[in-house]
């Protein structure tokens, strides 16, 4: 018997350990409040609640805090629903949207509501999110409040986390379609909740597939009001009692006027917030937009009344790319005097709360004969890609541009940096954009989050080449005649002159034209390759009149003449000179090796 009894009590203990994780989440085991008002109440362990993030100005639409809580996103979203002493909303649903369409293509469309009911009139909406560890694991929380017009019977509004940043509407003055569209793992929260009763539903959607996907109708996870028992990893909340203007409604609101409140205050039931705990739920993603809306039911199939939405950036991933401007004597030509070489700053930035896996870069470009890109240096990250000496090729004329893997993750918050160098005996500046490319999970399993950055021309992030081409030009007589000639002091000998041309300069020169006052053009369209070319050029002509009208003695008689122009264009930068005054001039003697004259 006693035997017996040890082993019950081990199998009800094991039993415990089992239903029982090591760590139990709950969504408020964060820091955030979750308490039925808007500021912080005292003497509790939190320490954060939703007027501890915006600034309030007046009646101004609060704006987020500079500063925000520890592990909070830095642009928590506060959305105004209301127009000031007015019923009217531009921001309302037409009754053929539907939660279950996708949301571009006429599946959501908006319209402007001149006379909002205040039954389902939505005035401030809110969200934000909070990084809080669990066990030694990063866990999302998300937040997100509303307040109503009115507390009249049941309540049913909905939340939509979105990962498209496009999504908007604009109303015109008929029904307008939304743009955007859903990406798989958009979630809908919908909730219900009644002035007396506190709220009876929250459960959470789940879109599946793209924009040619679904709304799954099984909910993912549900929860019920954070002031039960065990508020699992989703709850929400109404305010029990009114919350007054200026001590518990610190900004503008605009409801129903009811027994014993005003228009500036909340009455009971008419705040509602709740959080779900994301990485409980393996709900994580890069949400980019927030929306909220009142509804008919807390399915997904409810018609929508009034909306709001606003940026919520959960996942902040962003690319830059810009002219490396640490890089010495950058951009600069190479030995070859026609190929442009230029180091670039790729950034990649994750100011959200949530690592990024495996991050990649792509360069988005057409490489011509001789163009190729190459990664020569990667900081910062989370084991970032080792660089191998000479670099990593990612692109040229002759190997597809490719994603390039740069860092296992990229930690909330951070920024990293890979140094990419691009040569081109074509562009200048070199132009292009550069696509980066994370996962949300850990194992590759979420949807790819994309951002793309494209270099501007005439901008700083342009690395444009610029330099004054240089000629060294030099003249001397050739020849004057050959033997024998015939005296003419009025013309009628052949002079020839030589035009000696050196490039010293760093790039090669095209586009090469010298013209002589007497002898015409020398040469028109020539090239001369960097770093000491020289050629010579011989032009003869034909004298018409000897430098002096009365020197008779042909050892004396002269034949002048002078270089009237020369332009030449570097190759690299572009840059055309031409050249009119100082140019050499040549004094040809009509017999050089006189006295063997005649
Ligand atoms: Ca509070
Ligand atoms: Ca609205
Ligand atoms: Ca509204």
């Amino acid at each position: 018997m006693k035997n017996l009894r040890i082993t019950l009590a081990l199998a009800a203990a094991f039993a415990a350990f089992a239903v029982v994780p090591a760590h139990a989440i709950t969504i408020d085991d964060g820091t955030f409040e979750l308490d039925g008002n808007i500021v912080v109440t005292p003497n509790q362990t939190t320490t954060v609640d939703w007027a501890s993030l915006f600034d309030v100005s007046g009646n101004n639409v609060p704006t987020a805090k500079t500063s925000q809580p520890a592990g909070f996103i830095t642009s928590p979203v506060f959305i105004r629903d209301f127009t000031p002493g007015q019923t009217s909303d531009s921001t309302t649903y037409t009754t053929g949207s539907k939660d279950i369409l996708n949301i571009g293509g006429g599946g959501w469309q908006c319209t402007k509501s001149n006379n909002i009911s205040d039954k389902v009139d939505m005035l401030n909406a809110y969200a934000t999110a909070q990084v809080h560890s669990v066990g030694g694991v990063d866990h999302v929380f998300v937040y997100f409040g509303m307040e109503v017009a009115s507390n009249n019977g049941t309540k049913d509004v909905g939340f939509w986390f979105l990962k498209d940043q496009t999504v908007a509407c604009v109303a015109g003055t008929h029904a307008t379609n939304f743009t955007g569209t859903h990406t798989d793992g958009d979630l809908l929260v919908v909730s219900e909740f009644t002035k007396g009763g506190g709220v009876s539903t929250i459960k959470v959607f789940k879109w599946e597939g793209g924009a040619s996907g679904a709304l799954n109708t099984t909910p993912v996870v549900t929860g019920a009001d954070c002031q039960g028992l065990g508020a699992g990893s989703i709850c929400a909340t109404v305010n029990g009692s009114p919350l007054l203007a200026g001590t518990d409604v610190p900004w503008l609101t605009q409801t129903k006027a009811g027994t014993g409140t005003t228009s500036a205050d909340l009455d009971t039931g008419e705040f509602f917030e709740g959080g779900i705990d994301l990485t409980a739920n393996g709900l994580q993603g890069c949400f980019s937009t927030f929306l909220a809306d009142t509804r008919s039911s807390a399915t997904p199939t409810a018609t929508l009344f009034d909306f709001a939405l606003g940026n919520f950036n959960l996942c902040g991933f962003s690319v830059g790319k810009a002219c490396d401007t640490v890089a010495t004597n950058n951009p600069h030509v190479l030995s070859d005097g026609s190929t442009l070489e230029t180091q670039f700053d790729v950034s990649v930035a994750n100011d959200g709360l949530s690592t990024l896996y495996d991050v990649r870069i792509h360069e988005d470009v057409t490489f011509g004969t001789g163009d190729s890109c190459r990664i020569t240096a990667i900081s910062g990250g989370i084991n970032p890609t080792t660089v191998p000496t000479g670099g990593i090729l990612i692109g040229s004329n002759s190997v597809t541009p490719f994603d390039q893997k740069v860092a296992d993750s990229l930690g909330g918050g951070q920024t990293m940096h890979v140094t990419v160098v691009c040569d081109s005996p074509h562009s200048n500046p070199f132009l292009n954009s550069v696509t980066t490319k994370a996962n949300p999970a850990s194992d590759g399993s979420g949807t790819d989050i994309s951002r793309s950055h494209s270099i501007l021309s005439g901008t700083s992030e342009a690395c444009a080449f610029t330099n004054n081409p240089a000629l060294k030009v030099e003249k001397q007589c050739s020849t004057v005649n050959t033997p024998p000639v015939t005296l003419s002091l009025t013309g009628g000998a052949t002079v020839c002159i030589d035009v000696v041309l050196t490039n010293n300069g760093v790039e090669d020169l095209k586009d090469i034209s010298v013209v002589d006052n007497k002898a015409g053009t020398v040469v028109s369209g020539a090239t001369l390759s960097n770093g000491g070319g020289t050629a010579t050029y011989t032009k003869c002509y034909t004298t018409t009149s000897a430098d002096s009208s009365t020197e008779t003695d042909p050892g004396k008689i002269t034949f002048s003449d002078q270089l009237s122009s020369v332009s030449f264009t570097g190759v690299v930068s572009g840059t055309t000179r031409t050249l009119t005054n100082s140019l050499p001039s040549a004094k040809c003697n009509l017999c050089p090796t006189c006295p063997t004259c005649p």
